[in-house]
């Protein structure tokens, strides 16, 4: 009797499915398994003749000799790049479009040997590299191509920064790289890249692309090396922008070692990104998810789908599922095409991996790892790992395992879910697994993370951005906002140093500590939640007029005071889910209530600032003008719809940062106060403001105005004192999610960049420069709005039968 078709698929072997490395160690000969520097369009070998060997993870096997550059070979780098950047910026648009396009084609035509190649070097399975890592890269270039041609129209006013210095990990080193030099080269910019030291191969073959495109020498510059090197590359001045991606831990000290140099910075940090499977979930589909999620490249992605939240009644039959699904998972060669896990990239990340594992089960998770038997043994395999009964506070729960691993946790309600999902230092992104359109779309906008995935998981395209929330990093790879990330604003360049203005006065000279608060009490208090408090300290300070006399009194804010308004503002959530209509409406609301008392305010900025009755007038009537601004703004700054060449739509949401921290300048202390908070508010973020420190009586004259403007409590917090020290308690506070700082000393900008690392809260910081806050090109625009935001993709499936699939 023959066997039933079941019956066969049970008993079914795999035949082996090699793919040939025979081209791959063929490049590696010409190359007499030696890889050099690629600097000034050539090979070069390091000044120190520093080298270390790369190891193909999966045998153990020496695969060739790399350079490891040392500050010499930094500096020979960063000079290439530098005298070749501005002809390749003055460049015609569609002349530098071709040299991406050139690129493109070159990548899909050597697509087998750069995929072999980096499962040799990484071991990753070749079925990714061949499928999804290098036609993601060449879809990287086509699209970055296209916005080279359109650079000059598309962003009117922008400029490139220079020379890059890019750090990029081992995980996807390839794509990575693509994501890095692709946009910077569209913009304008010229590079000095570093791969990770365990994969510095690809980057040494699309160097000989890059060759063969006829790219002008010193538009790219690969310096192979290890975190030494790349910590040469961050600190190089040279350097105008710093693009890294790697371990939070890195992101961190590079923040720190960058504070205070002018350098941009973007950070593509780590992640712990949460999979939730509701009830009412396809749960086939759903394990299959799982499987994509954390299983792909052996785990080791930074959106890998690392803590799975299953809802309590499916938990059991999914978990069963997963069990039998993780037996039929395929561990082995990574050349063998029907592998679905290679080796890990390095015995020390097995060891990490396998160390965490064990703190996990010691902590009380129970291990389930059903394929572990066949698992080769030799070379850096790990079997599929899943973590049961893990509790939120345990360490496996918390920190990035980046390996093939998964915790599992169970919730009750969709409250829950959230909760449990946004209960991580990460925000990278997340998957929501349900059939009710209305829960996964009610839920996405509720989760701290840069994408989200609906009925699917690791969807990526070049014109959809990528990046994270929280200490997941800052900036955005791919699409518009990601070109962002390698332009500046022109009008910089022209902006004075405060070092050469007058408007550099001691505000001591208008400020005198007044100790107790007097018996009669005209001392102009804080404003926190709403209402008027009286500093913490009980302390208060007198403010000067133009001439000297004593103009009034105002709270002296602590850092308690700095706290409490931090409380109040994190309180005042529901702002940022507020009708965009209101928002507008209360910002109008405000400019009127403004102008029907411009004329108070007008004698209080000449009294105070010694303007005339002319400026004060200006300054007045501006500030009107830039609310309404910021009104019209508040419901047109908002998302695009993208559409990947798969079957989805991602819906990319402009949401407001959360709680921002501002710290006004002196000058034009009226107008610049407001161009700072409307754009703020306008997104729908809650705002502690610092005001200026010696005009401070501006904003504390705007307290009634808010009162009578409709603005809800807790959304403007205002904390008067000296700006230094309210200003270092916001930047470590870590419930303030970004800090713009505008003052007239460059410390303040170092001192916010360096202090706000313990969060990785984003800064915007003005370095010393002053800028004019009459100019609308400067001082008000779309500029602002993409400071107060996030951008959140969301990736919808559409179509029934298969579904959306990957299109690569
Ligand atoms: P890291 O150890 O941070 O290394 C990343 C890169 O930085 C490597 O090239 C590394 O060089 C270099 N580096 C090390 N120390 C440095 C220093 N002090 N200054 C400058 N550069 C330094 O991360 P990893 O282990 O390679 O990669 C894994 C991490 O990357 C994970 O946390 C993962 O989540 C994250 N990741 C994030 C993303 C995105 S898009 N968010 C994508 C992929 C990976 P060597 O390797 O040669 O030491």
């Amino acid at each position: 009797m023959s066997a039933k078709v079941a019956e066969i698929f049970e008993t079914m072997e795999y035949g082996p499915a090699p793919e040939s490395e025979k081209t791959a160690l063929e490049w590696l000969d010409q190359h007499k398994k030696t890889i050099g520097h690629f600097i000034n369009g050539k090979w070069v070998v390091p000044v120190k003749s520093k080298w270390f060997d790369t190891i193909n993870p999966a045998t153990g096997d020496k695969l060739a000799k790399v350079a490891c550059g040392t500050k010499a070979d930094v500096d020979s780098a960063v000079k290439a790049a530098t005298s070749a950047q501005k002809k390749w910026q003055a460049m015609d648009n569609h002349d530098r479009t071709k040299y991406l396009y050139a690129l493109a084609r070159l990548i899909q035509k050597n697509s087998r040997l750069l995929a072999v190649l980096e499962t040799l070097d990484n071991g990753k399975p070749i079925r990714e590299t061949r499928d999804l890592d290098v036609n993601l890269a060449a879809r990287h270039f086509y699209h970055h191509a296209g916005w080279a041609q359109i650079l000059d129209t598309e962003f009117p006013g922008y400029e490139a920064h220079g020379v890059v210095g890019q750090v990029i990990p081992w995980n996807f080193p390839f794509l990575m790289m693509a994501w890095k030099i692709a946009p910077a080269l569209a913009a304008g910019n010229t590079v000095v890249l570093k791969p990770a030291e365990f994969t510095p191969l690809t980057a040494a073959l699309f160097a000989e692309l890059c060759m063969e495109a006829g790219l002008p020498a010193g538009v790219i510059n690969i310096v192979q090396g290890d975190g030494s090197t790349g910590a040469e590359i961050t600190l190089h001045p040279g350097i105008a922008k710093i693009a890294f991606t790697g371990s939070t831990d890195v992101g961190r000290l590079i923040r720190q070692t960058t504070a205070g140099s002018t350098k941009a910075l973007t950070l593509e940090l780590g992640g712990k990104s949460p999979t939730i499977v509701f009830e009412n979930a396809d749960l086939d589909s759903a394990v299959e998810g799982v499987v994509d999620g954390i299983w792909l490249n052996q785990g080791e992605v930074c959106c890998a789908g690392s803590r799975l939240l299953l809802q309590e009644g499916i938990a059991d039959k999914m978990i069963k599922k997963l069990k039998r699904r993780m037996k039929n998972l395929r561990v082995g060669s990574p050349l063998d095409k029907a592998i679905d896990m290679g080796a890990l990239a390095s015995d020390e990340q097995y060891k990490k991996i396998d160390k965490l594992v064990k703190l996990g089960v010691k902590e009380g998770a129970e291990l389930v790892q059903p394929g572990k038997d066949d698992c080769p043994t030799k070379g850096c395999f790990y079997p599929p790992t899943m973590l049961l009964n893990v509790q939120p506070s345990s360490t496996v729960s918390e920190v990035e395992i980046f390996g093939p691993v998964v915790t599992v946790m169970t919730f009750r309600t969709p409250e829950e879910a959230v909760q449990l999902a946004n209960n991580s230092r990460y925000g990278l992104a997340a998957s929501i697994w349900s059939e009710n359109i209305n829960l996964a779309l009610d839920i996405a906008p509720k989760l701290k993370a840069g994408v989200v995935w609906i009925n699917s998981t690791n969807q990526f395209d070049a014109a959809c951005g990528f990046g994270g929330y929280r200490e997941s990093g800052f900036g955005r790879e791919g699409g518009r906002e990601g070109m962002y990330a390698y332009l500046k604003p022109s009008y910089l360049a022209d902006l004075p140093s405060y070092k050469d203005s007058k408007a550099k006065r001691s505000a001591a000279a208008h400020v005198k500590a007044v100790e107790g608060l007097g018996t009669i009490d005209r001392t102009a208090k804080l404003y926190i939640g709403g209402k008027q408090a009286r500093p913490d300290g009980a302390y208060s300070l007198s403010i000067l007029d133009a001439k000297g006399k004593l103009a009034g009194q105002v709270g002296e804010g602590n850092r308690k005071d700095i706290r409490n308004a931090v409380e109040a503002a994190k309180k005042a959530d529901g702002w940022g889910k507020s009708a965009h209509h209101l928002r507008a409406q209360i910002l109008y609301y405000i400019a009127e209530n403004l102008s029907a008392r411009a004329d108070e305010f007008k004698k209080r900025l000449s009294d105070l600032t010694g303007v005339t009755p002319a400026q004060a007038k200006k300054e007045v009537d501006e500030s009107i003008r830039r609310l309404f601004t910021y009104g019209a703004w508040a419901d047109k700054y908002d998302g695009d719809v993208h559409y990947p060449p798969a079957r989805f739509v991602a819906v990319a949401m402009k949401e407001p940062v959360g709680t921002l921290g501002i710290v006004c300048p002196d000058e034009n202390p009226l107008l610049s106060f407001v161009s700072l908070f409307a754009p703020a508010m306008a997104m729908g973020n809650r705002t502690v403001i610092v005001p200026s420190e010696k005009y401070p009586l501006l904003a504390t004259d705007l307290y009634q105005i808010f009162d009578t403007s409709d603005v809800p409590g807790g959304i403007i917090n205002i904390v008067t004192g000296h700006r230094a020290e309210l200003t270092k308690t916001l930047a470590e506070h870590d419930d303030v999610d970004a800090l713009w700082y505008f003052g007239s000393d460059t410390t303040g900008s170092e001192m916010v960049e360096k202090a706000s690392t313990g969060n990785l809260k984003r800064t915007w910081v003005n370095n010393g420069l002053q800028r004019d806050w009459f100019d609308r090109d400067q001082a008000e625009g779309e500029e602002y709005l993409r400071y107060a935001t996030e951008i959140k993709n969301v990736w919808i499936p559409y179509g029934e039968g298969e579904g959306g699939g990957k299109a690569y």
